[in-house]
């Protein structure tokens, strides 16, 4: 018996060594034998795929104080640190091997250096405490687009929550056998107090693309920790770049348009800027809200959602806006709240619900009543700017048929929007694919928000809305894009919107319920059944066909002058962006493809030739339709 099988032996009980050994993969033994001896668990727990191994999850979660039960069957609630509210950007970095460049934009940190730190965050991290060990897949199961993953954590929370998040992934692990090829996490909260991580100044994320292995410590939220979301997307980033396809920051959602036809869209937003509520419009389907993978199948971009839950922000959800959501959040079934307040009936609450807050609860302060201030004299909210709910889809009255089809669905238009209260007009289509990717994707600006550590409403560069996450060079990220629909004849339409137009008055310019307007006009588009009128950066609505889809569909007067509010174009800003924005590829990525300079050149002519012909401002009614 080799040393990693002798260990497994006398550290597991039979039961779950038998569950360990009926894999019969090396690779993730070794793994689970070298997390074993590093961090010295009291007992192991492995998780299979069974309804049984999934309830033990849950209810270790209870009884070990990171989740309480609520007042609806299913619902429960879990509290991170005060300080512990959001991704760590800073101290999430990349293991660079020697010799190994991925250039200033990206957060690494020498491999020997960084492993050996992490590695003494880790030691002796689960003493006392029970780990687990779950099996998950990326992707629906048997596909092509599948990725086996194992996450060790000794939070059942983590691992309760990836039971909603994920495809279980036991069975799929039984069935690629010996293969080398998955992703590892691993986790532990380190040392906690009242339940939560307490040493958050060794709070660490350290991502190692040779291995495809993810270490997480001395953190609890689930963007840090839930190694299957934005930690494995950084993997699949790296994964795709080499296979040829695309691991992107998106939602995925069937839109549906006349005559019951179905138009799958795929779209990108930085976190809180609306990706979740486009991917929940109502009368249409949802096949995921955060990560989509897509491949070439059959001379079409084919996509899949990664998850099957949504681990969403909860602010701002209310029965009016979101409705679907909201009866999920209200009826009986399995949800993780994180960060909300909990009055004395056990009942959550949280900000923009619609409904008067009560004064007094429990919330990620511990006992809280309105005008609390924190250690620094800022009021603490009610609940989180960034507090969730964790669901499954399958609970949602808008699941798409196709969620888990192992093909994926066919792609006929790509979105890209963020948080821009002056520049973009609120829905525009680019003229083609490499336009598509270099002025909507790549030139893509969000001002921060709360589901990231530091500032609020600082506007920042963050193409394809996906910067966060890059693990490969920028230049290298956007050469994949424009060369991924080089080959189909009929690639994607490529769309921006922008739902946070501003007046000069700092007032919104749409309502919330206009976004499904610029999305049932893109499947119009994709269809070829309504016309656009030709800007300098792409091609806009026509007023008519706006006003019959306000009417449709949600039932509202659209008048002429909402369209022009709305829809002029702001050639000095337009031109300000592109001048921030090149300025950034020109100074920090050095291997920008030349073809987006050149791209900028041919777009900024446009606009300075119709800033000479009309004026700085131009109605779309001045413009013509293509
Ligand atoms: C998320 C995020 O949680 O992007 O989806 O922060
Ligand atoms: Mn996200």
């Amino acid at each position: 018996m080799s040393n990693v099988n002798q260990l497994l032996k006398e550290k597991l009980t039979t039961e779950n060594y038998n569950r360990l050994i009926a894999l019969d993969n090396p690779k993730m033994h070794d793994f689970v034998a070298d997390a074993i001896e590093l961090t010295r668990p009291a007992s192991v727990f492995v998780c299979t795929d069974s309804d049984e191994d999934r309830a033990y999850i849950r209810e270790l979660a209870i009884k070990n104080g990171e989740e309480r039960p609520l007042n609806i069957p299913g619902h429960t609630c879990h509290f991170d640190g005060y300080y512990d509210q959001a991704r760590d950007k800073v101290r999430t970095k990349y293991l660079l091997p020697p010799g190994s460049e991925l250039g200033a934009s990206l957060n690494s940190i020498e491999k020997a250096a960084g492993v050996e730190e992490v590695r003494s965050f880790l030691k002796d991290s689960m003493v006392g405490r029970e780990m687990l060990i779950c099996f998950f897949c990326l992707g629906p199961i048997n596909s092509e687009f599948s990725i086996p993953c194992i996450q060790i954590t000794d939070s059942p929370y983590v691992a309760h929550s990836e039971t909603i998040l994920y495809r279980p992934g036991y069975e799929q692990f039984r069935k690629t056998g010996a293969s080398p090829d998955f992703f590892r996490f691993i986790h532990s909260e380190g040392e906690l107090e009242n339940a939560v991580s307490k040493n958050i100044d060794n709070r660490r994320v350290y991502i190692d693309l040779e291995e495809n292995l993810v270490y997480s410590v001395n953190t609890q939220y689930g963007g840090n920790t839930i190694g299957l979301k934005k930690l494995a997307l950084r993997l699949a980033i790296n994964k795709a770049s080499k296979q040829g396809w695309l691991a992107e920051h998106m939602f995925v959602l069937g839109a549906h348009g006349p005559a019951g036809r179905v138009t799958y869209f795929a779209g990108a937003f930085p976190s809180a800027c609306g990706k979740t509520s486009t991917s929940m419009l109502t009368g249409q389907t949802i096949i995921g809200d955060d990560i989509a993978y897509l491949r070439k199948k059959g001379g079409q971009v084919r996509c899949v959602n990664v998850e099957k839950g949504i681990f969403g922000i909860i602010r701002d959800v209310n029965s009016k806006d979101d409705p679907v959501i909201y009866e999920a959040l209200t009826k009986p079934c399995e949800v993780i709240f994180s960060n909300v307040l909990i009055d004395s009936h056990s009942k959550p609450h949280w900000l923009g619900m619609g409904k008067e807050l009560p004064t007094e609860g429990i919330n990620h302060s511990g006992q809280w009543q309105k005008g609390k201030t924190d250690a620094n004299g800022n009021e603490i909210t009610a609940s989180h700017r960034n507090a969730r709910y964790c669901l499954n889809i399958p609970d949602l009255g808008n699941r798409d048929p196709l969620l888990d089809d192992p093909d994926g669905v066919p792609i006929g238009g790509i979105i890209y929007g963020g948080r821009d209260s002056d520049t973009w007009v609120p829905v525009e289509q680019a003229f083609n694919w490499t336009e598509g990717i270099i002025i909507k994707a790549a030139a893509l600006e969000s001002e921060t928000t709360a589901a990231t550590l530091g500032k609020e409403g600082v506007r920042t560069f963050n193409l394809m809305s996906n910067l966060d996450f890059l693990s490969i060079p920028l230049g290298r990220y956007i050469r994949n894009n424009l060369d991924f629909a080089r080959d189909i004849e009929n690639p994607p339409m490529i769309f921006s919107v922008n739902y946070f137009l501003k007046d000069d008055n700092g007032e919104y310019l749409n309502g919330m319920a206009d976004k499904k307007i610029w999305i049932l006009w893109a499947e119009l588009r994709v269809n070829g059944d309504v016309d656009a009128i030709e800007t300098p950066t792409g091609l806009i609505p026509k007023y008519e066909d706006l006003a019959k889809l306000f009417k449709n569909h949600i039932d509202t007067q659209y008048t002429q002058a909402d369209y022009i509010r709305q829809f002029t174009i702001r050639i000095p800003e337009n031109l300000a962006k592109l001048d921030r924005v090149e300025k950034i590829y020109k100074e920090k990525v050095p291997d920008t493809p030349q073809i987006l300079f050149d791209t900028f050149a041919e777009v900024r002519k446009r606009l300075k030739a119709a800033q000479d012909k009309y004026s700085d401002y131009i109605s779309p009614f001045d413009l013509t339709v293509k």
